[in-house]
C-alpha cells in the first residue's frame, strides 16, 4: 500500500492506494479543509496546522494498513506550486509560509523586470507569466542570509524525513529553474542577487528521498524504514501524469481551485508567440513538459459560494442559500448566451466578494449580469468553458500537437454542465475522471519505483484507464453557420 499526502489550496487528503494489474484502489483516510489565514493584513498558510493534519492522516494510514493486514511501502507528497517557507539551519521555519494570493508578489513584479526583462525570463524558464511565481514573492525577502527555500511538498517531507530536496516538477513553477537543461537556472538567481545555493538541491519523481524520522515514526504508528519516494510534488503534474489518455492526441484539463488547460509535450515551446499567449512548460513527471496555462478555476465557485453562505448568514437566514449541486442545476437551465467574464483575469485571484467583482466586470464591458446565484453560477461556468475552449485553440496552434480527445480530471469532471459545455464549445469529445487524478499520480509513481507499475506513463495510464472509466460527452451538434461564427471552435 501507498500513502498520498495530497494537500490542495482548499481541502488536503491522505489517501491510501494499492496498485495491481488493471487496480488502483484508493480509499480516503483523512480529509481536512485548508484556506489562506489572514494575520495583519497578509495572507499566509498555517503550516503547523498542516502538520497537525498530515501527521493524523498518516497515524490513520497506518491504522487502515494494520486493519487489512498490509504494509505501507511508501509515501508521497503533492500540493500546489510556487509557495515556499524559508528555514534556518536547524530546519525550523522563521514565520508562516506567505500564500500566493497575497499582493506581496504583483508588487514586486516591476523590480525583478528592472533586472531581467520578461522576454530574458521567459527564455530560460518558459513559465507563464502569474503576478505570484516563486522569484517574484522572493523578490520581497529581506533576509536569505543563513535560510532555505523549500517549496511547500519539500518543507512537508524535511518535516517527516529531515532531509532537503527540491522536487523539479516544482521546481518548475518557481521561475528560477531552466526549462531547457532541466537545471536552477544559476544566472537567474545571480542576476536577481538571489544566493544561488537557496533552494536544495533538485530530486526527481521515482527518487527515494529518505526515511521517517523516528519521533514521525513514533507518532503516526508507522515504520521507521517507511520511505518518502519523490512524487511529481506539484499537484498538476501529478494529476497529468495520471490522465487516463489511451492515445497520443490528447488535451487535458485539470480542473480544481485553478484549471490547467494544455497538453503534453516532449521538449518547451519557448518562442515569443507562446510567451505573448501566456502559456507555461513546466516540467511533468518523466521530464516532459506541460504546456498549459492557468485557467480560472472553481476557486470562482467556492469563492461565490462563500459570500452567498456569508450574505445568507448574516442575514439570519444560515440554511436559505442553496447547496453547489442544486445551483449548477438551477445554472444548466439558465438560457445560453449570457454575458461572459475573462476567467483568467488576475482581479479574482484575491479572495473577497466574488459574485461583486463578476458583476462589476460583466458591467464594465456594458453587460448586465442578475444578482440571482443561478445567473452568476451559468455566468462562471460558460465562463470557464470558453475559456477552456479557447486556451485548448491557442495550445494546438502554438505547439503544433494536435487534439483529438479532452480530458477533464479533478473536482471540475464532476461537473455534468461543465463538462457538456466545454465539449460544445469545443466541439470535441471531453472524456471526465477520474476526480483523483492527483492522488493516484502520486500513488502511480510511488508503485512504480517499487518495481510494481509499468515503467512508462502510457503504461500507467492504462491502469487508470482500466480502473477508472471516464464519463463520456458528445459536443452538441452545431448548425453549420454557428460552427463557422464561433471563434473558440477546434474544428
Ligand atoms: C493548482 C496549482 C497550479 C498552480 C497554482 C498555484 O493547484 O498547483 O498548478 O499554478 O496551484 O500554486
Amino acid at each position: 500500500m501507498y500513502v498520498a499526502v495530497d494537500i490542495g489550496a482548499s481541502s488536503g487528503r491522505v489517501i491510501v492506494g494499492r496498485i495491481g494489474e488493471g487496480v488502483a484502489e484508493l480509499h480516503v483516510v483523512h480529509r481536512f479543509p485548508n484556506g489562506v489565514v489572514e494575520h495583519r493584513g497578509s495572507l499566509y498558510w498555517d503550516l503547523d496546522a498542516l502538520m497537525v493534519q498530515v501527521l493524523a492522516g498518516l497515524a490513520a494510514a497506518a491504522e487502515h494498513a494494520v486493519a487489512a493486514s498490509a504494509t505501507i511501502s511508501s509515501i508521497g507528497i503533492d500540493t500546489w506550486a510556487v509557495d515556499y517557507g524559508l528555514v534556518d539551519a536547524s530546519g525550523r521555519l522563521d514565520s508562516m509560509p506567505f500564500s500566493y494570493r497575497d499582493s506581496r508578489g504583483p508588487a514586486a513584479v516591476d523590480a525583478v523586470h528592472d533586472h531581467i526583462s520578461p522576454g530574458q525570463l521567459y527564455a530560460t524558464n518558459g513559465l507563464q507569466h502569474l503576478p505570484f511565481n516563486t522569484l517574484y514573492q522572493l523578490a520581497t525577502e529581506k533576509n536569505l542570509a543563513g535560510r532555505q527555500a523549500m517549496l511547500i511538498p519539500d518543507l512537508i517531507a524535511l518535516k517527516l524525513t529531515g532531509v532537503r530536496r527540491s522536487e523539479v516538477t516544482n521546481a518548475s513553477t518557481t521561475g528560477l529553474f531552466d526549462a531547457v537543461a532541466g537545471e536552477w537556472a544559476t544566472e537567474s538567481f545571480q542576476a536577481l542577487g538571489l544566493p544561488t545555493g537557496l533552494f536544495p538541491p533538485l530530486i526527481r519523481p521515482g527518487e527515494t528521498l529518505g526515511t521517517l524520522l523516528p519521533a514521525v515514526a513514533a507518532q503516526t504508528g508507522l515504520a521507521a524504514a517507511t520511505p518518502v519516494v519523490a512524487v511529481g510534488s506539484h499537484d498538476t503534474a501529478s494529476a497529468v501524469a495520471a490522465v487516463p489518455a489511451a492515445k497520443r492526441n490528447f488535451a487535458y484539463i485539470s480542473s480544481g481551485t485553478w484549471s490547467l488547460v494544455g497538453v503534453e509535450l516532449h521538449a518547451p515551446v519557448l518562442t515569443e508567440a507562446s510567451r505573448l499567449a501566456n502559456f507555461t512548460n513546466e516540467r511533468g513527471v518523466d521530464s516532459t513538459v506541460r504546456y498549459l496555462r492557468n485557467v480560472g478555476g472553481l476557486w470562482l465557485l467556492s469563492e461565490s459560494m462563500r459570500s452567498w453562505e456569508q450574505e445568507a448568514a448574516d442575514a439570519g437566514s444560515p440554511t436559505q442559500h442553496l447547496g453547489l449541486l442544486a445551483l449548477l442545476a438551477a445554472a444548466a437551465k439558465e438560457p445560453t448566451g449570457g454575458p461572459l467574464i475573462d476567467v483568467d483575469s488576475t482581479e479574482y485571484i484575491a479572495p473577497g466578494n466574488m459574485p461583486e467583482r463578476i458583476r462589476a466586470a460583466v458591467g464594465a464591458t456594458g453587460g448586465a449580469l442578475e444578482t440571482r446565484p443561478a445567473a452568476v453560477v451559468r455566468c462562471i461556468v460558460e465562463s470557464l468553458a470558453a475559456a477552456y475552449a479557447r486556451t485548448i485553440r491557442q495550445a494546438v496552434e502554438l505547439s503544433g500537437q494536435p487534439v483529438e480527445v479532452i480530458h477533464i480530471v479533478g473536482g471540475g469532471s464532476q461537473n455534468d454542465l461543465l463538462c457538456q459545455l466545454t465539449a460544445d464549445a469545443t466541439g470535441l469529445p471531453v472524456l471526465a475522471g477520474p476526480v483523483e487524478a492527483t492522488a493516484l499520480g502520486n500513488i502511480l509513481i510511488q508503485a512504480r519505483a517499487a518495481g510494481a507499475a509499468p515503467a512508462t506513463l502510457a503504461g500507467l495510464r492504462s491502469i487508470v484507464a482500466a480502473a477508472y472509466p471516464c464519463l463520456r460527452y458528445e459536443p452538441a451538434p452545431r448548425q453549420v453557420t454557428d460552427a463557422a461564427q464561433n471563434p473558440d471552435s477546434l474544428e
